[in-house]
């Protein structure tokens, strides 16, 4: 490639190994403590696994098989074996951590609250008994579509305790695809709040999902609500029940219900290639085990820790890192409800100051918003308790790390850069942080246990360091995706088709340096990446081309500056397209549109409107061309083979 000596003086050549002061206590210390955790798998995998699944879970019944290969690509870990999950991450904490704090919580507006272990169990309980007395039972989909409060969690858990799947659906998102997300899962039971606080302003949370079960969501029975704003809303009678009601009277009491390993813990949807979000499902043990391992090995989790994942649970980081993974290890976390910039962009610090967060976990976008504001607002603030920062959800530039590591961590912290999925269930790629030397923009290497590679076309392993391939995880792992919910020919197709059915395919592009460290490049597939968040460009041109307007539409990311990709719509409406191809009034509609079909994160940042997209002579939409136009680039592509080649002005918004 003509190119490469431009590309290697980009190349990141930083390196920041952790002090030994990091590295002395850390839970994995040395190198040679990591390395015999990586001969260990290599040598007997499923026997490594299987030493976690005994000694970091607590199982009703043991488990006597490991891993059940036979049906690949769909895979069954600890298969014999039953346990609980909701047992796992508070029962077992009681004889030792009743008094200690699980759940430290904080509001917008500075109301706090926390709650102890012992506390947050009678809670659990509580709340499960009264799902039960709805009616709910081992199997059912449960929806919660909730603000960051301690609730969210507590009803989480206890659907876990009683083996009910929950799908736990963004408050950002709208009726339209909280409706989409009921009718998939089928489920039984929403459990909502009156509203949430986010930047001054309450969400309509329970206003939305009125409105998504006018329209539909048949198979919802029973709607609870959380008063936690106390805005007045309806409330239907025979259908809705404050929570406040629903738990009167049951007892803070109730049996942990012992399912199989492999009963499905959640649902969650995400964002794919194609209009509809797939479900994704995660199993019992191997997903808690996933969670657990990793939140010791990445975040060095330890009793004195105050661990603060900043993600809303309706995201995995929430569910891995928020609701399973910290409680699983008995540590306590933060939950923060309402924006990073109120009352203004001190408070996340001011938030690490208060509660002496010792572990603050973030997106990159985060880190680029509040980077903005300057570096008078972290040194207001004691941020001496952070021991580890980390970050997920998209590549980090060198610049925000370097800002994160100078700003925030004092340059005393270990940065963790940890690459997973929705699918993934867990961390995948990432530092151990008392040993491995982080360079910044690398989520460095796979962890134990992870047999992640970067392919060629063929499969095969690209051992040329720095050449971009297919980012592969070549063996099962716990913690993985178990099929798509309603769609496994879905699951097969998407996640495994590609290497005949031997590796599952993550979707990203990434290439390995030389010293085997990974950098994550992008994405293959038609998967936007908006302030973390993952977005299809198929679902928002399928909410565009729903409007009576519109005719045809083609969404292509563009970076941006905080948010790391911003949503750019080519439009052709079904009238006359708008002088210069701008129409004020047309793009606010088609923008409140969007949001109401999908969520406000899915608002396209610009429209353009054209007489015609441009097509191949085969008729599939040159995306490479849009993604250049939205760019404002030179166009280098050959535009010979365009349909009409005298759209090209109109694209560029030159005409
Ligand atoms: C945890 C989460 C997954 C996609 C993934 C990547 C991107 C996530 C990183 C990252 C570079 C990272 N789940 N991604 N983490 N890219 N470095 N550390 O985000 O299902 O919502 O998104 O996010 O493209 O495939 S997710």
């Amino acid at each position: 490639m003509g190119n490469d000596g431009i590309d290697s003086i980009l190349r990141e050549h930083r390196l920041f190994p952790p002090s030994p002061a990091f590295s002395d206590i850390a839970r994995v210390p040395s190198a040679s403590r990591l390395d015999a955790l990586y001969s260990h798998a290599a040598a007997d995998y499923e026997g490594f696994w299987a030493a976690l699944a005994r000694s970091e879970l607590n199982w009703t019944k043991p488990f006597s098989k490991i891993l059940d290969s036979t049906k690949a690509p769909h895979f069954r870990w600890f298969y014999d074996g039953r346990l609980n999950v909701s047992y796992n991450c508070l029962d077992r904490h009681l004889e030792k951590r009743a008094d200690k704090p699980a759940i430290i919580f904080e509001g917008e507006k500075g109301d706090t609250r926390t709650l102890s272990y012992g506390e947050l169990h009678r809670e659990v309980c509580r709340f499960a008994n009264a799902l039960k007395a709805q009616g709910v039972a081992l199997g059912d989909r449960v929806v919660i579509y909730m603000p960051m409060v301690p609730e969210a969690v507590v009803a989480m858990q206890a659907c876990a305790r009683i083996g009910a799947i929950h799908s736990v659906v963004f408050g950002g998102f709208s009726a339209e695809a909280l409706k989409d997300r009921i009718e998939d899962a089928g489920a039984k039971v929403v459990i909502t709040a009156d509203g949430g606080q986010r930047g001054g302003k309450i969400i309509g949370l329970k206003v939305a999902c009125d409105k998504a079960l006018k329209s539909g969501g048949k198979s919802v029975t029973t709607v609870i609500v959380l008063k936690r704003t106390g805005q007045h809303i309806a409330m239907k009678s025979g259908r809705d029940i404050w929570w406040s009601e629903a738990v009167a009277d049951h007892a803070d009491s109730c049996d942990a219900v012992a399912a199989d390993a492999e009963h499905p813990l959640f649902i969650l949807y995400t964002s794919g290639s194609t209009g509809k979000p797939k479900g994704i499902q995660h199993s019992s043990a191997g997903y808690l085990l996933g969670t657990i391992v990793t939140t010791q090995w990445v975040f060095d989790i330890r009793d004195s820790d105050v661990f603060w994942c900043t993600a809303d649970v309706g995201w995995i980081t929430g569910h891995s890192y928020v609701a399973y993974g910290p409680l699983a290890n008995g540590a306590t976390i933060v939950m923060y409800e309402g924006a990073p910039t109120v009352p203004d962009a001190g408070r996340f610090w001011s938030v690490c100051e208060r509660h002496k967060v010792t572990i603050f976990y973030t997106a990159p976008t985060a880190i680029r918003a509040l980077m903005k504001f300057g570096d008078s607002w972290p040194g207001k603030y004691d941020l001496s308790s952070i021991r580890l920062l980390g970050t997920v959800g998209e590549p980090i530039n060198p610049e925000a790390w370097m800002w994160y590591h100078r700003t925030i961590g004092r340059e005393r912290c270990p940065i963790v850069d940890t690459w997973w999925q929705t699918e993934t269930g867990a961390i995948m790629i990432a530092p151990v942080p008392g040993v491995v030397p982080t360079k910044p923009g690398s989520c460095t290497r796979p962890l134990p246990g992870i047999a992640a590679d970067v392919v060629n076309e063929q499969g095969n392993t690209i051992t040329k360091p720095d050449q971009g391939g297919y980012l592969v995880v070549k063996r099962p792992w716990p913690s993985m995706l178990r099929t798509i919910w309603g769609d496994d020919d879905r699951y097969v197709e998407t996640y495994w088709k590609r290497f005949g059915k031997r590796y599952y395919l993550a979707g990203d592009s990434a290439r390995r340096d030389a010293d085997g460290y990974f950098w994550i490049m992008g994405r293959i597939d038609d998967v936007l990446n908006v302030a973390g968040h993952r977005l299809g460009t198929m679902e928002v041109e399928s909410a565009l081309v729903a409007h009576p307007m519109v005719a045809e539409a083609a969404v292509v990311g563009r970076p941006d500056d905080v948010k790391g990709e911003a949503i750019f719509a080519f439009v052709v409406l079904r009238g006359e397209r708008p002088p210069g191809g701008v129409d004020d009034k047309i793009t606010g509609e088609l923008r409140n549109w969007v949001t109401d079909q999908i969520g406000a994160i899915a608002k396209p940042s610009d429209i353009r409107y054209v007489d015609n997209l441009p097509k191949t002579r085969s008729g599939k939409i040159m995306r490479r061309l849009l993604r250049s136009l939205a760019r404002g680039e030179q166009i280098t592509q050959d535009t010979s083979t365009l349909e009409n080649e005298a759209i090209l002005a109109q694209l560029q918004g030159k005409a």
